[in-house]
């Protein structure tokens, strides 16, 4: 989880948020590079004497900085695009979570069993036990199995919410009358924290949603004991 001070993401849990995170300190590089220049440039421009005020056309000089800029931006544009696909991809998931949203809480459904399903309420911080979260933890977490490729499908039941945990690069809006797909893995056991990511009500930043991502042997035994 995000911590106080922090600058910059959460650390990775999953092969797709390290992606994310490459490909965000790549575009941020050429953001300093550009910005590099631009100021000197600019200082150049404030500390220079231009006597050459007759020169009408460069010719040269317009075909670089016309190319140079087009060049930078396919250097973005690839590797984004790659990482958009990757997120695409459904892995032959193991596993298959329902998640829909609701005003304001969430509800899990394992739907490859028979009947395991949950409601996931925020405590509130009046019942908090010393070195629990304010605002993030749930009465009933998500456990799921780690190292494992899973599918969630995430709805809503009546406006629109987002699931979304940082850790693991996922954001996935749950619109009513519509079902959407990501597929979630994580190669590390822990708890991920996330919220909902759309403005959805009075309620909106009481709805956390919490991961408890275990070995799959501990992952058996809950789901048994759930049943
Ligand atoms: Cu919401």
């Amino acid at each position: 989880m995000a911590y106080p001070m922090q600058l910059g993401f959460q650390d990775a849990t999953s092969p797709i948020m390290e992606e994310l995170l490459h490909f965000h300190d790549h575009t941020l590089m050429i953001v300093f590079l550009i910005s590099s220049l631009v100021l000197y440039v600019i200082s150049l421009m404030l500390t220079t004497k231009l006597t050459h005020t007759s020169t009408m056309d460069a010719q040269e000089v317009e075909t670089i900085w016309t190319i140079l800029p087009a060049v930078i931006l396919i250097l973005i544009a690839l590797p984004s695009l790659r990482i958009l696909y990757m997120m695409d991809e459904i892995n032959n998931p193991s596993l298959t979570v329902k998640t829909m949203g609701h005003q304001w809480y969430w509800s899990y459904e394992y739907t490859d069993y028979e009947d395991l399903s949950f409601d996931s309420y925020m405590i509130p911080t009046s019942e908090l036990k010393p070195g629990e979260l304010r605002l993030l933890e749930v009465d009933n977490r998500v456990v799921l199995p780690m190292e494992m490729t899973i599918r969630m499908l995430v709805s809503s039941e009546d406006v629109l919410h987002s699931w979304a945990v940082p850790s693991l690069g996922l954001k996935t809006d749950a619109i009513p009358g519509r079902l959407n797909q990501t597929t979630l893995m994580s190669t590390r056991p822990g708890l991920y924290y996330g919220q909902c990511s759309e403005i959805c009500g009075s309620n909106h930043s009481f709805m956390p949603i919490v991961l408890e991502l275990v070995p799959l042997n501990y992952f058996e035994k809950w789901s048994a004991s759930m049943l």
